[in-house]
């Protein structure tokens, strides 16, 4: 466990290779399944590069807003949130020294030229955001380099790379810090998991 700023914790290689494939067997079922993965149009009417499906809730790309049902999409409402998923959220975010109930994720899924550009997470109630109520990210697959920064845009950023199994919590002073995704690090991928990258935001809402 490394401590990496105060409320920014990240735990590498937290689960092992086995449990990363059954995770990741499940990202692939969901993704493929009666509710699929699509690639959201944002506010702007750019195309994100990720293909996103939300569990739980749904995260609204052209309102910015968490809703049952995909009114950006197709209408269909977002398929429940697995519970071993949320099981392992809440108890990284708990060995952190966070308190959460995660109610939703957000499956992100990176094909090797896919990113994410710097942005703060702030969708989320208010009362949670200001209580500091973390989120919490697995990464499985390919490795990403990602960035961190503080809390305003133009505060200098510091890389990291995120592998698969790494589980970061951000809570606290960290909840809002800017962040993002700069690269996918392609053929990085554990046998048995890959091609691409699934990343899985826990969050509170
Ligand atoms: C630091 N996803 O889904 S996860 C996102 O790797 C998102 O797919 C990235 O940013 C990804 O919103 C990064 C790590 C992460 C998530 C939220 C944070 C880091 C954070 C919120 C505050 C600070
Ligand atoms: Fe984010």
């Amino acid at each position: 466990m490394v401590r990496i700023a105060d409320g920014l914790v990240l735990f590498e290689r937290r689960l092992p290779q086995a449990e990363q494939r059954e995770l990741w067997q499940m990202c692939r079922a969901l993704a493929d399944g009666p509710v699929p993965m699509y690639t959201p149009t944002v506010r702007g009417g750019k195309k994100m590069s990720v293909g996103m499906l939300c569990l739980g809730r749904h995260w609204n790309g052209l309102t910015y807003a968490y809703e049952e049902c995909r009114s950006d999409h197709d209408g269909l409402a977002a398929p429940p949130l697995p519970a071993r998923f949320e099981a392992i959220a809440r108890a990284t975010a708990g060995d952190a020294g966070f308190e959460m109930q995660p109610d939703l994720c957000i499956m992100n899924y990176y094909t090797d030229v896919a990113r994410m550009g710097v942005h703060q997470d702030k969708d989320e109630r208010p009362e949670t955001i200001a209580a500091g109520v973390p989120i919490v990210s697995i990464s499985l697959g390919d490795a990403a380099r990602f960035v961190i920064g503080g809390l305003s845009r133009r505060d200098p950023t510091n890389p990291l790379i995120l592998r698969s199994g790494d589980v970061l919590v951000m809570g606290g002073p960290s909840r809002l810090r800017y962040h993002g995704v700069t690269r996918i690090l392609s053929g990085t991928a554990p046998e048995g998991t890959g091609p691409g990258r699934f990343n899985l935001t826990f969050r509170q809402y």
